[in-house]
């Protein structure tokens, strides 16, 4: 039976596809226009089909997240230490992925004339975006809070409200729902497990084109931009983000370290077959059941708290995207010449976390919500064509980290949290 390739290799043979062709037909004066007509259209439908996809996506994954919650008072201590714990490690890696960003200013990297380049292709967009950010810088301090609550969710949904109104929403939604009598509760529940899966099956279906929407944006990329210090710029914002996320394993190991004295190697040996497992799927939803198992059997975390932490962190918790997030949306705004505020850096870091809560445990999500990060700071969404081809191995890398963080935090919590009948921790 012919194994079908995994997506991942589907994906990188579309990424040099789409360089082969691009370059091959930059050598003929039509080259460049046929790629502009009958090529870019299809990469902007992928990344349309991504944005369509954010709201219904953030209902159904963080609905289903809180909402497994299950009885909250039962549960609070444990969960207020994970949820402590997981936003906590989440604001350390955006905090980490801002600086590295603002000392490689990778976004520099492009020249005066590329710059000019991108700004005059995606004009309308970016002037709108900046005008939008404009607007915002003149509103008061506490309009974001405000923006972030909904008067009308119908509205909230489309996309091109605010994003957070919908995570807002979601989240009221997932304890409201926890807090009903169980037997109004049970098929509400049951709906949105329902929902979560097809949402999922649906990305799935999205991402099965990904392969022809990279190779249609790469190649409308090199078109639109030939110049070399793209790729250049492209590789110091990947490196920017490899360095940041290396730096949240040595934050790993320091919370094994002080919470269990167990050493790094105990740690990342223990953890191991799960992060390749998420580095080839991109997915840590996929890798939960493996993780689990690694976290129970090799890391010693009793069932009560694994089963806790992780679903949940699988959820919620990705310290490697909103990293990748913060990196991304300054690296676009340097790539547009913008310079962003210390305020708007602020808030950067909390929706990157809030962005990075609303991602689905599934390849690709983090650049979809991305874009409620770029739309919060003003920043042009056009720019995810820049870096969408590079997105893929950095989701890969990402997605180890993110499941890296809850692995680490489940260690952590069952230190603190006395589980009875159950073996000497660690
Ligand atoms: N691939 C996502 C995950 O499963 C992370 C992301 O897209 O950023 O964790």
């Amino acid at each position: 039976m012919n194994k079908k390739l995994a997506l991942h290799w589907q994906i990188l043979i579309g990424m040099a596809a789409g360089v082969l062709f691009a370059l091959l037909f930059t050598n003929f004066s039509w080259g460049p226009q046929l790629v502009r007509d009958w090529i870019k259209p299809f990469g902007t439908i992928f990344i349309n089909c991504l944005k369509l996809i954010a709201v219904p996506l953030i209902l159904a994954s963080l609905i289903k997240g809180v909402s497994d919650l299950k009885d909250i008072s039962k549960l609070s201590e444990m969960g207020t230490r994970t949820i402590v714990t997981f936003i906590l490690t989440t604001v350390l890696a955006v905090s980490i992925g801002l600086g590295l960003v603002n000392i490689l200013k990778p976004g520099n990297a492009i020249s005066e004339e590329t710059r000019m380049e991108l700004l005059s292709s995606y004009k309308d967009d970016a002037s709108k975006r900046i005008d939008m950010a404009i607007a915002q810088e003149e509103s008061g301090p506490l309009q974001a809070l405000i923006d972030i609550v909904p008067d009308n969710i119908f509205y909230a949904a489309s996309y091109n409200t605010s994003m957070l109104q919908v995570i807002f929403f979601a989240i009221l939604f997932g304890i409201a729902l926890i807090l009903i009598p169980k037997k109004s509760s049970k098929p509400v529940k049951k709906f949105f497990d329902g929902f979560n899966d097809v949402i999922l099956k649906i990305i799935d279906l999205i991402m099965a084109t990904a392969p022809y929407g990279v190779f249609a944006l790469l190649a409308a990329l090199v078109v639109e931009s030939p110049s070399v210090d793209l790729f250049s710029a492209l590789a110091l914002y990947a490196i920017t983000i490899l360095i940041g996320l290396l730096c949240m394993l040595g934050v790993y190991a320091a919370i094994v370290w002080v919470f269990t004295r167990k050493s790094p190697s105990f740690f990342f040996k223990g953890i191991a077959p799960a992060q390749l497992l998420a580095f080839s799927t991109s997915s840590s939803a996929a890798t939960l059941p493996v993780t689990m198992e690694r976290v129970e059997e090799h890391l010693h975390v009793p069932k009560e708290v694994a089963s806790f932490v992780l679903p949940i962190g699988a959820t919620i918790n990705m310290d490697g995207t909103s990293l990748y997030q913060a990196v991304a949306a300054v690296f676009i705004a340097q790539a547009f010449g913008m310079e962003l505020s210390l305020a708007t850096q602020l808030g950067i870091i909390a929706t990157a976390t809030l962005a990075s809560i609303g991602s689905a445990a599934v390849p690709g999500a983090g650049m979809v919500m991305l874009v409620i990060v770029l739309a919060q700071a003003g920043i042009p969404e056009a720019g995810l064509a820049l870096i969408f081809a590079i997105d893929r191995p950095l989701d890969m890398c990402r997605t180890v980290i993110n499941v890296s963080g809850d692995a680490a935090v489940s260690m952590m919590v069952a230190s603190k949290i006395k589980i009875p009948k159950t073996e000497e921790i660690l």
